[in-house]
């Protein structure tokens, strides 16, 4: 265990009571860790946290907390102070959710994009996040140093199962983009979660087996913007026969922390509309 996590001195008596009050808890299946408390604006430096290990034993351990990491993403176009609809930075605030770190929204207009913004991003892109005093770009580097600098609870894939449905969202863009229905757009993506499909059949529920991994953070979001977008602009669904697939997205869809940083479906179908209408 790092020195992130160790654990406190209680007494049995109040660890056999949080294991048992924890047992019990339907909702425990998933996640893996939960806090005794919210995160954010926690007045101490330390607080409890509660981990549920592979056996299904909770552990209660003190964990540093931190204050608030700063984070750009973009704002929705449709409804004032929410969230916008870039599923990278949805990637990046899936990542603090599961590692239960608070963090401050900073919401950029894209329609007009501020001065301190395109200070700190040159490229006016999202999202970025302030790690050490210092502004990171990009959702790979982003994922990595939140690893790095917060290793409780591991959420690394293993590099050999972290390129699953990896080309998913290239193939679902150019289905999307696509103006001709027999240009092979739809199979190649149709072959892309075929192969996505047959992999979780394997090794799933998720990407790395039996629990959430970064992986999966970054490709939930990808398939949340497949659903709402092909529904919407071209009618289309992922198959029934997928159904490893189906019952991946619906989970991942229904995990607590996706609900929190989701982009409302009308942000969704706004931001893919220049790509549709050319
Ligand atoms: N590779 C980058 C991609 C980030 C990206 O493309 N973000 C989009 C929003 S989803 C953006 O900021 N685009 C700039 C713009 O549309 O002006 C990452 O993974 O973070």
């Amino acid at each position: 265990m790092s020195t992130a996590a160790k654990m406190s001195p209680l007494s049995p008596a109040a660890l056999s009571t949080t294991i048992k009050h924890l047992t019990c808890n339907p909702n425990l299946h998933y996640p893996r860790v939960r806090t005794l408390f919210t995160t954010t604006h926690y007045p101490t430096r330390k607080f409890m946290q509660t981990r549920t290990t592979r056996k299904g034993f909770s552990v209660s351990m003190s964990v540093p907390s931190t204050d608030p990491l700063e984070v750009c993403v973009k704002a929705s176009v449709t409804t004032p102070n929410k969230l916008g609809d870039c599923p990278f930075s949805q990637r990046v605030l899936l990542m603090l959710e599961e590692k239960h770190l608070p963090y401050d929204l900073k919401l950029v207009d894209f329609t007009n994009k501020p001065e301190w913004f395109l200070k700190i991003s040159p490229e006016g892109k999202v999202p970025l996040i302030k790690l050490d005093d210092k502004w990171i770009p990009d959702s790979d580097i982003i994922t990595q140093a939140l690893e790095e600098k917060f290793p409780e609870p591991p959420l690394a894939t293993p590099p050999e199962k972290a390129s699953a449905g990896s080309k998913i969202f290239s193939t679902f863009i150019g289905f999307l983009k696509s103006n001709d229905p027999s240009d092979g757009t739809e199979q190649a993506l149709l072959n892309e979660l075929t192969a996505f499909n047959d992999y979780l059949k394997e090794n799933g529920p998720f990407i790395n087996g039996q629990e959430v991994s970064a992986a999966d953070l970054s490709l939930g979001p990808k398939l949340y913007h497949l659903e709402i977008s092909l529904g919407h602009y071209k009618n289309w669904s992922v198959p029934d026969s997928l159904s490893c697939l189906k019952s991946y997205m619906k989970t991942i869809f229904s995990m607590e922390s996706f609900i929190k940083t989701r982009a409302q479906p009308e942000d969704v179908i706004e931001g893919w509309r220049p790509k549709v209408e050319g």
